[in-house]
């Protein structure tokens, strides 16, 4: 149950692909180190993957191997509320009357809308579109302080903010207005192939997963995208060079060194030392995650136990939420 005298965080992760380096630096890694501060709730978000055609029996497995990830990766099942966001069906219900407060114009402006519709041309469906108001109600309900997301989901933090506000003002103070809790470094890890956009999933080649095989990890950074500047030294300079830059990133997040730690490490070395000892880096940090997420993807008993708990203790969080709301928009209480 939750300690009252601690904040809340609440985050989630589409199971629409395994976790890779992006994902990890920019969210899970930092969700990890907030447990003992926090009241922690991290959920497989099965129900936004929808928006995008899926497997059903590939997204069945990937909801249930990300919750292997996520404990890999450091989140304590017994310091942190971890579910299945389909398992607890006030989402849906609350997403419903959200998409009643949420306006055609603001979801119409969402950066990841138009990109998806870009990736998507054959399926703009109708959940993609009002996708956010689905996630403004995954945050709502827990009431949470901060959000801590990858700088890519700012505008959707922004739009719950301005749901929150606007269904306050018209019903009383009813929802906690979050904020977004975006890390310093680490917020936006690029593709190693491309690396003026994001890494993401949907760009293997440029995406590291945290499942990679060592040699599969050697091999991207061996291959990583650098700058054609002339002088091509490690130095920091996300404009100019975007390519070393986001190395740099990543390196300093698994290695915890400074920028200018990094630039006078690689001092006169040029770019082809620096690569391949950022794989390195990376190959070591990923190692141990690999090993005790492939340990407990073989333990499903073990992974339901986790995700039942978490359902449990989520759910009763989110039905007290929502009866609030279904009381002040002006539904008739149910009876039984
Ligand atoms: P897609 O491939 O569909 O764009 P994704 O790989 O971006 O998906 P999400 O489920 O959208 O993954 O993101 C999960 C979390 O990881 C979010 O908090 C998001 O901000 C963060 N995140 C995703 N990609 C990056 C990235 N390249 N750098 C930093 N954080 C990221
Ligand atoms: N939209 C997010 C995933 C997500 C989420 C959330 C993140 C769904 N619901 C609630 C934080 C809080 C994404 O695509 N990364």
């Amino acid at each position: 149950m939750d300690n009252n005298d601690k904040k809340t965080m609440l985050s989630g992760i589409q199971p629409s692909g395994d976790l890779h380096l992006g994902n990890y630096l920019g969210a899970v890694k930092n969700w990890a180190a907030l447990a003992d501060e926090f009241n922690c709730y991290y959920f497989m978000a099965d129900l936004h993957s929808l928006t995008v055609r899926q497997d059903p029996k590939e997204l069945r497995r990937r909801s249930v191997t990300q919750l292997a990830q996520y404990i890999a990766c450091g989140l304590d099942p017994e310091k942190n509320t971890l579910f299945i966001q389909s398992h607890v069906h006030e989402h849906a219900e609350l997403g419903w009357i959200l998409n009643c407060y949420t306006m055609f114009g603001e979801l119409s402006r969402m950066t990841q809308f138009k990109d998806k519709c870009a990736k998507n041309a054959d399926n703009i469906n109708g959940g993609l579109f009002t996708y956010p108001s689905l996630m403004a109600a995954d945050i709502l309900l827990y009431q949470p302080d901060y959000v801590p997301v990858g700088e890519d989901q700012k505008q959707h933090c922004e739009l719950t903010r301005d749901v929150a506000i606007r269904f306050n003002n018209i019903y009383g103070e009813t929802f906690k207005v979050p904020e977004p809790y975006i890390p310093k470094v680490g917020a936006r890890i690029m593709s190693l192939g491309t690396p003026t956009s994001k890494m993401s999933k949907s760009d293997p080649q440029g995406c590291v997963f945290i499942m990679d095989k060592p040699e599969d990890i050697a091999r991207k950074f061996r291959r990583a995208v650098t700058d054609s500047d002339t002088e091509r030294c490690v130095h920091y300079d996300p404009q100019n060079k975007p390519g070393v830059s986001n190395l740099m990133s990543i390196y300093s997040s698994v290695t915890g060194k400074t920028f200018e730690q990094i630039e006078r490490e690689f001092d006169g070395q040029g770019y082809g030392a620096f690569k391949p000892a950022v794989g390195d880096a990376v190959i070591e940090a990923m190692r141990p995650i690999r090993e005790e997420a492939e340990r407990m993807i073989a333990d499903k008993a073990y992974l339901k136990d986790v995700y039942t708990e978490g359902a449990r203790r989520a759910s009763h969080v989110a039905a007290k939420t929502l009866r609030r709301v279904y009381k002040k928009v002006g539904l008739v209480e149910k009876p039984f």
